[in-house]
């Protein structure tokens, strides 16, 4: 464990000067990065952040006061497993790769530089969202979610410079170039150019697109190349923190807005200064559709060669009893003139529904959760998961038109409905019109509940962000 190092690290980084002044070389360039594109108008206050300082389960976190540009970026990665083979594709049984093979450089390394890309772009869609913080804690956990993308970028670049050489440097200076949202040079993912310039946007943001990440993170954590395995596995011991930012804020939306339905005996809380659940729906609808398409599409001959190479698999591939999937299919309903038609696909080639099926599982999960909170506030009020194939950009549903329930429908109809559906520029306005900052710890905006709990056993009005 190298944690005094300039780079805290567990992977003996001094045992190869090369390899750590190159990355000695970037980490200036990533801080630059840090100050231009990070949160915006924080960077000298003090954050009760916590620091990942080894992977060990019993206490890999520190947890103290840092400001943001200090924070500690380190290189973990779980320990090698040793006689570790690869689990499935028409590798499986063989050793796994401690370097890339040559046959599959270009695969991985594209792997490995769209799930990089996601992790500072999601900083970037979310720099300006400590101006309006809805509470000091919530504002806490933002930077920490954004500190640790920070370092899951690094988790990537330390893969990228380790085993790809000149272009895995490359790549690793491009990964710093790219800005969410710019026309010139975008991030490579849809979801991650479109704003998050709510605190709404940004708790469905953490519900679903990191979901998306929790399961990418989970298919690569089964690859055969294992520096990428170990590295992916613990990064989802940091993931589960964003999820559970965003689960618990919508829910404390959806608390407050079913508290004041009750008491106020009027569905339209927007009165009040609260989200109605309709625009709660809206949002909700919004990010399931975009973070579906994060998933790829249905039918994918690039899924089908990563998992015949071994490379990404099946979220927990060991409890499948078939890892190579030569004689198996998967019932799709195809979009074929105005109908939808169920036709057998390759089970190779479906690779990127199969996850997606293990996502809509969990997204169905929270929801239930939240609606379980309207029903004990005696609500008759429900949220639900939009179908897939509503509002698809990729894959074979793009271009066709459904209903939220999936009810194919014609443009026109999409035309007339959008707006019942998703947020229109009034709704989106309405939420931004509830935005400002409430600063006194303890406190909180008047469109969401109290936390359930404070951070690592602190109280509710711990001062979380002390102001420089
Ligand atoms: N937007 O065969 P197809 C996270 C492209 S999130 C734009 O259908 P394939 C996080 C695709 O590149 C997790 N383009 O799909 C969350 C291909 O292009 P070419 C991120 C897209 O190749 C919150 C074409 O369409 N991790 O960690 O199986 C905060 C046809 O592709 C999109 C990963 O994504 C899209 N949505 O790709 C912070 C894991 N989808 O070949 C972090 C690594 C597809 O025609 N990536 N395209 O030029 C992968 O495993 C795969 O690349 C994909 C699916 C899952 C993206």
């Amino acid at each position: 464990m190298e944690l005094d190092a300039k780079i805290p690290n567990n992977v003996n980084l001094s045992s190869d000067p090369k390899l750590q002044r190159a990355l000695e070389k970037w980490q200036p360039r990533f801080l630059d990065w840090w100050m231009d594109m990070g949160p915006e108008g924080f960077q000298k206050d003090d954050v009760y952040l916590r620091t990942a300082i080894s992977v060990d389960p019993a206490g890999w976190a520190h947890y103290d006061y840092v400001k943001m540009p200090d924070y500690r970026w380190g290189i973990f990665l779980t320990p090698p497993q040793s006689g570790r083979v690869i689990g499935f594709g028409d590798n499986e049984g063989e050793p796994v790769w401690n370097e890339v093979p040559g046959e599959f450089r270009t695969q991985l390394r594209r792997l490995i530089v769209t799930q990089g890309d996601t992790e500072p772009a999601s900083v970037e869609q979310q720099r300006r969202l400590g101006k309006t913080a809805p509470s000091v804690f919530d504002l806490r956990n933002l930077f920490q979610v954004n500190v640790e993308e920070g370092r899951h970028l690094w988790a990537m670049v330390y893969v990228l410079h380790s085993y790809f050489g000149r272009d895995g440097r490359e790549e690793a200076e491009e990964l710093l170039d790219r800005r969410s949202g710019d026309r010139d040079k975008p991030r490579i993912l849809g979801a991650f150019n479109e704003p998050c310039d709510d605190w709404l946007n940004f708790y469905m943001f953490t519900m679903f697109t990191d979901r998306d990440g929790k399961y990418q993170l989970l298919a690569l954590a089964e690859s055969g190349f294992d520096p990428l395995a170990r590295t992916t596995k613990f990064m989802l011991t940091e993931e589960a923190f964003h999820m559970s930012v965003g689960e618990t804020g919508v829910g404390r939306i959806v608390d407050r807005t079913a508290q004041l339905m009750r008491e106020k005996k009027d569905d339209d809380v927007r009165k009040y200064g609260a989200v109605d659940l309709p625009t709660i729906q809206k949002y909700l609808n919004f990010w399931v559709s975009v973070s579906s398409d994060l998933f790829g599409g249905e039918i994918s001959t690039n899924a089908a060669q990563y998992f015949a190479a071994g490379l990404k698999g099946r979220n927990r591939e060991e409890s499948y009893d078939d890892h190579e999937l030569l004689d198996s299919f998967y019932s799709m309903e195809i979009p074929k003139e105005g109908r939808l038609v169920t036709e057998e696909i390759p089970l190779r080639n479906a690779m990127n529904e199969v996850l997606r099926d293990d996502y809509v599982e969990d997204c169905q999960r929270g929801v239930d959760r939240w609606n379980k909170a309207l029903e004990e506030a005696g609500l008759s009020d429900r949220l639900k998961l939009p179908h897939r194939r509503f509002h698809r950009q990729i894959g074979i549903y793009a271009g066709v038109y459904f209903t939220p329930e999936g009810t194919p429908i014609s443009e026109a109809e999409w035309n007339q409905k959008r707006g019942e559906w998703l947020p229109t520029d009034e709704d989106q306005a309405f939420v931004r019109s509830l935005m400002h900052p409430v600063t006194e710890p303890g406190k909180m905006a008047s469109w969401i509940g109290p936390p359930r709990q404070g951070i690592k056993g602190k109280p509710l009005n711990f001062e979380y962000v002390r102001k420089a």
